[in-house]
């Protein structure tokens, strides 16, 4: 289903007046208010293809009804997702879960909701019907060169469905690692994924680029072979300019602090962009700023002052997508509330007051230092995020919008309620 505009502009005029009111109260305080809404209002959120329907663990998975059948209803609930928030203006494929059999009428459909893809990703991770060789070992540093040919071939296909449709990144995440002491000749397994690399490196078009995901545990126990920052960095060097690395923040041990992994990636030009999501224990694939709101403002502020510095475009410079997985709320509501989460994040990075920030650190006054982050970090931004949104003509209100326009209640007439998305 697609949301006429009109109808998001009625229900806006419930929340009018009080937006008014509360937009007032803080702009009043906002030095450079029309940059920092015409940055928020720029500012997009890739949507992926395996996010639309809810998630399983392995214990279970518990449909919410209405969920997409085909890639054709995953396009429109992001165009869903688009209408309401205007964050929203790609989708990023997994292959083989979405293939584009038809990628000329896909790309029609996209344009009509407003949208275009984003990175395209490939998946080693588990065997497919049909498959040859079994990936149970690893891929790219597979032991047997075949197995590593295999997967090499399926990042070659990947890149071209992701050519007809007009992406310009590959996305690798590997799951190869080892379970057991003694399993895996570490060197070799990272010299078997260079090399696998290098062949689908040669296979990116000029204006394409490579992001290499890590992440130090599951599903192997013992090692991963792109387990940290510092081993996708080395595959990124040795593989050229158009390789870099993709932070997920779920992938990471307790306590990593992440933001310093950012600043120092992104100094160093080798920041491809980001997996979002939040985390209690481990990859928990938890709604964008749930659990640690904090965390996500100081990477931002990481993120405009090392974006600024380079005189990056905040916005399409690098790439920004949501990874999470839910398996108890509706995927529309939670990655409206995700992608809110990031554009509040950011909209507090950008209140920083990054001359008198400055003049702290010079002089070693921690506390001023504290004080200033948590200043920017304590305003309610929400009345800037909700402004940029209607100025561009989305909902004051996402998720509200999304109930009173009863979207759930029609896919669920429109595709059954016992309709299962394809993905984890
Ligand atoms: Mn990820």
């Amino acid at each position: 289903m697609q949301i006429e505009r009109h109808r998001i502009d009625e229900l806006n005029q419930r929340y009018l007046s009080n937006h008014r009111r509360r937009f007032e109260a803080v702009a009043q305080d906002v030095a450079n208010l029309d940059t920092i809404l015409q940055k928020l209002g720029q500012f997009n959120i890739a949507i992926p293809s395996w996010a639309l329907g809810t998630g399983g663990t392995r214990f279970g998975r518990f449909s919410g009804g209405g969920e997409p059948r085909s890639l054709e209803e995953k396009i429109e609930d992001v165009g869903v997702i688009h209408a309401l928030n205007q964050s929203s203006n790609s989708i990023s494929l997994h292959i083989p879960w979405d293939i584009p059999n038809n990628a000329a009428s896909i790309k029609a459909l996209a344009a009509q909701n407003g949208l275009h893809f984003d990175a395209v990703n490939s998946n080693t991770f588990q065997d497919q019907p049909r498959q040859k060789l079994s990936y149970k070992f690893g891929s790219m540093h597979h032991t047997d060169k075949a197995v590593r040919r295999q997967a090499i071939e399926h990042n070659i296909e990947v890149i071209n469905y992701g050519i007809e449709l007009g992406s310009k990144a590959l996305s690798v995440w590997l799951s190869d690692g080892s379970n057991f002491p003694g399993q895996l000749n570490f060197r070799k397994a990272f010299q078997n994924t260079l090399e696998s690399l290098q062949e689908v490196y040669q296979s990116l078009p000029d204006d394409w680029k490579i992001w290499i995901e890590y992440k130090p545990y599951e599903p192997n126990f013992y090692s991963t072979t792109i387990g940290d920052w510092g081993q996708s960095y080395l595959l990124a060097s040795k593989l050229g300019a158009k390789a870099s690395t993709l932070v997920d923040l779920g992938h990471h041990l307790q306590g990593t602090n992440i933001e310093q992994i950012v600043a120092v990636l992104l100094m160093e030009g080798k920041l491809a962009g980001f997996h979002f999501n939040d985390s209690k224990y481990g990859d928990d694939d938890l709604t964008v700023g749930s659990i640690n709101p904090y965390q996500l403002f100081l990477i931002f502020s990481e993120l405009v002052e090392g974006m600024d510095a380079r005189g990056m475009d905040h916005a399409t410079s690098i790439g920004w997508m949501i990874d999470a997985s839910h398996n108890v709320k509706d995927p529309i509501e939670d990655l409206l509330q995700s992608v809110q989460a990031i554009k509040i994040a950011y909209a507090q990075a950008l209140l920083i007051n990054r001359p008198a920030l400055v003049e702290a650190q010079i002089s070693n006054d921690v506390t001023s230092a504290q004080e200033i982050l948590q200043q920017a970090y304590r305003t309610d931004v929400r009345p800037l995020v909700a402004e940029a949104s209607l100025l561009n003509g989305g909902a004051l209100n996402p998720v509200a919008t999304f109930r009173q326009l009863k979207v759930r209640e029609n896919l669920i007439k429109e595709r059954g309620s016992k309709t299962v998305a394809t993905g984890l």
